[in-house]
């Protein structure tokens, strides 16, 4: 088979530097050779392939774009080109490094104590510890401003009760960074397996990034020590803020989803003979390849900018929402005509389309549904709030 390249419609290549695309290509082989060929039969299994751990940690890539405490500390572009590698191969391992990395190094790293930073970050960045991120309770998912998880203060810490729902790396975690309500305003804590009154269960059955491990946190007079609250940050914008950081990386890695589509896409086009010809001479064929051109050529253009905007501290989490939305709506789209374009095929496991199809559904629902973010948009440009 031909060596993957992903699409160079617009020359987005010479846009990145040498450096940018080594740590890329570096990335692309450890995908092919160690990745791809476990995919298959994870997902049937509805397995995390946890064997993979070490290696991603030696690669650099959890929390890769953090300075010191042994991160790999790269820039805002090579991060997003480490997430679509990772999302070329699946979403369910690359929110295993959104989880690691944005939602549980990020605010340790910005909103931890150094004691908190020197305890977990250097274990999280080799993957020795894996973190999980509880803010989706049963019945408050797109809005967590709802939370009924509280804390209250003790004589030695804080006491936690209440239930998270939906918490990727849940059933694998070392730790699990969690927001409660203390005295109404919400907190972020960081809560170690094991402690007493901390249980796990796994959630099954999902037709969806089945190589994601996703289980239910449940708090019941959970007793954690002082030291394990995040003292920096108040409010509703701590876990949002985290979500903006997994949310410019979603945007990046759903690329990768949709290049993968739109690779075995054409590929198969230009071997499959219908009636007279390829698949790929017909014009019904071409308007959706050339759909998937736009989609993702669109895509790599507003992320390179709001990349350069992020490097330069200037990056509106209302843009944020934007690329979200725009980029899974769009790596969804490509899956979906990819699958059709497979015929019978793009039901099949042999080929990647249906998984990634599958997997995109998740996407675009977890860190803010298409929805919401449309309401965020809309929100920022009428200046009315329609979420209630
Ligand atoms: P709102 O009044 O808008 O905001 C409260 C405070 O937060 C600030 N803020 C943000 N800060 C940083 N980043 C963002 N994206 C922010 N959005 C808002 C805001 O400025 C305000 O600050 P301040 O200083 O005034 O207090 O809050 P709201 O209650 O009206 O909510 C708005 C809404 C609906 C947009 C928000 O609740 C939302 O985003 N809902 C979606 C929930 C969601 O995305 N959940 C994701 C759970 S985690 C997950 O899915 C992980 S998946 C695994 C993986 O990533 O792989
Ligand atoms: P709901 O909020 O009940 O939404 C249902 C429907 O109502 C949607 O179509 C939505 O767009 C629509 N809707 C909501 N509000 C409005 C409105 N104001 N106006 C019009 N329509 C509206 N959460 C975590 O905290 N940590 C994790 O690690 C995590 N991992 C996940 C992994 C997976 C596989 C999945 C599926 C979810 C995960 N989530 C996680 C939860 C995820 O963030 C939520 O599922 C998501 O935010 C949506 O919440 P909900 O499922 O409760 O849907």
């Amino acid at each position: 088979m031909a060596k993957y390249e992903s699409l160079n419609y617009i020359d987005i290549e010479s846009e990145y530097t040498a450096e940018q695309k080594g740590i890329r290509d570096s990335v692309r082989q450890f995908v092919d050779t160690d990745v791809l060929p476990t995919l298959q039969q994870a997902f049937r299994d509805e397995k995390f392939p946890d064997h993979l751990i070490p290696k991603i940690g030696s690669l650099g890539l959890l929390g890769a774009n953090l300075k010191g405490y042994g991160c790999a500390g790269i820039d805002t572009v090579s991060y997003g080109l480490v997430m679509q590698e990772i999302e070329r191969a699946d979403s369910g391992l690359r929110s295993f490094v959104s989880v690691q990395g944005a939602l549980c190094m990020w605010p340790i790293y910005t909103y931890g104590s150094e004691a908190q930073k020197e305890k977990y970050l250097p274990k999280m960045a080799t993957g020795e510890m894996i973190g999980c991120f509880g803010l989706t309770e049963p019945d408050y998912g797109s809005n967590p401003g709802g939370m009924i998880t509280t804390a209250k203060k003790t004589d030695k810490g804080y006491v936690l009760n209440g239930n998270k729902m939906w918490i990727t790396n849940g059933l694998i975690a070392d730790l699990a960074v969690v927001w409660a309500k203390l005295d109404g305003k919400v907190r972020g804590f960081i809560v170690d397996k094991g402690t007493p009154g901390f249980t796990v269960s796994e959630m099954k059955g999902k037709f969806s990034l089945r190589v994601s491990p996703t289980a239910e946190l449940h708090f019941e007079n959970c007793e954690i020590p002082a030291e394990n609250i995040l003292p920096d940050i108040e409010g509703l914008k701590g876990p949002l803020s985290c979500l903006n950081q997994a949310r410019f990386g979603i945007a990046w890695g759903v690329v990768g989803a949709a290049n993968a589509c739109y690779d075995a896409a054409l590929n198969y086009s230009l071997e499959r003979q219908i009636f007279s010809k390829p698949l790929a001479g017909y014009q019904l064929a071409q308007a959706k390849l050339a759909k998937m051109v736009q989609g993702i050529s669109m895509a790599q253009a507003l992320l390179l900018h709001l990349s350069k905007l992020k490097e330069q501290g200037k990056l509106g989490h209302h843009m944020v929402s934007l690329a979200k939305m725009n980029n899974c709506r769009m790596a969804l789209d490509c899956a979906r005509d990819a699958r059709d374009m497979l015929g019978a095929n793009g039901i099949i496991d042999e080929y990647p389309v249906i998984r990634h199809m599958l997997n995109l559904e998740t996407v675009n629902t977890y860190e803010g549904t298409e929805d919401i973010h449309r309401l965020v948009i809309g929100r920022q440009v009428t200046g009315l709030a329609a979420f209630e």
